[in-house]
C-alpha cells in the first residue's frame, strides 16, 4: 500500500510461545488490533540466523544462553504490516522484561519472568514474542527471516474498514 505510514515489521512467537500453545491467540491479537499478515512460516532457528538477528548482543554475556533458548523448537516469522507498524506491535508486545510489562500487551499476559531471576536460576529470559524496535531494524530483520517471494501482497478487509 502506498502511504508513508504504512509499514511492515517483524516479529517472532519465540519457542516458549509455540511450545505453550498460545501462537493463535498471540496472532488473534495482532489480527484483532487491524494489522494485516504478509508473511507467516515456522522456522526453526540456527546460529547463523540467531547471530545475523541478534548481531548487536553477540558479543553480550547473556548471548549465549539467549541463542540456546531461541534454538529450543521452532518459531513463528510473522510479517505484520499496519500503520505506524513498527511503534505500534511494540507497544502491543510489551517491556522487554515480562515481570514489567503492562498486564494488557502480551508479554504482561502470558509471562512474567524478570531478568534477576533467569540471571540468578540460570533459566532462560523467556519472554515469548519479538518485534523490531525500529524501521530499519524491521527492514534488515525481514531480510534475515524471509524471501521475497514469501512476502505477500494482497488486499485485506481492513484496508477498508480499519485503516
Ligand atoms: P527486545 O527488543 O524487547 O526483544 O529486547 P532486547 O533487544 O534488548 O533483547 C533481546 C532479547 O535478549 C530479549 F528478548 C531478552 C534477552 N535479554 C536477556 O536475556 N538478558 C539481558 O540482559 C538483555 C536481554
Amino acid at each position: 500500500m502506498a502511504d508513508d505510514y504504512v509499514e511492515t515489521t517483524f516479529v517472532a512467537l519465540k519457542p516458549d510461545a509455540v511450545k505453550r500453545g498460545i501462537v493463535g491467540d498471540i496472532i488473534a491479537t495482532i489480527e484483532n488490533a487491524g494489522f494485516k499478515i504478509s508473511g507467516m512460516k515456522m522456522v526453526q532457528a540456527t546460529d547463523q540466523l540467531l547471530e545475523q538477528h541478534y548481531e548487536e548482543h553477540v558479543d553480550k554475556p547473556f548471548y549465549e544462553g539467549l541463542a540456546e533458548y531461541m534454538k529450543q523448537g521452532p518459531i513463528v516469522a510473522l510479517a505484520i504490516e499496519g500503520v505506524h507498524a513498527v511503534e505500534n506491535l511494540r507497544k502491543i508486545v510489551g517491556d522487554t522484561s515480562a515481570k514489567d510489562a503492562h498486564p494488557s500487551t502480551i508479554r504482561g499476559r502470558f509471562a512474567h519472568m524478570s531478568m534477576d531471576h533467569a540471571d540468578e536460576s540460570g533459566t532462560h529470559y523467556k519472554n515469548i514474542i519479538h518485534a523490531s524496535a525500529t524501521l530499519e531494524e524491521a527492514k534488515k530483520e525481514l531480510g534475515i527471516w524471509f524471501s521475497d517471494e514469501e512476502l505477500h501482497d494482497y488486499r485485506h478487509a481492513h484496508e477498508d474498514e480499519v485503516m
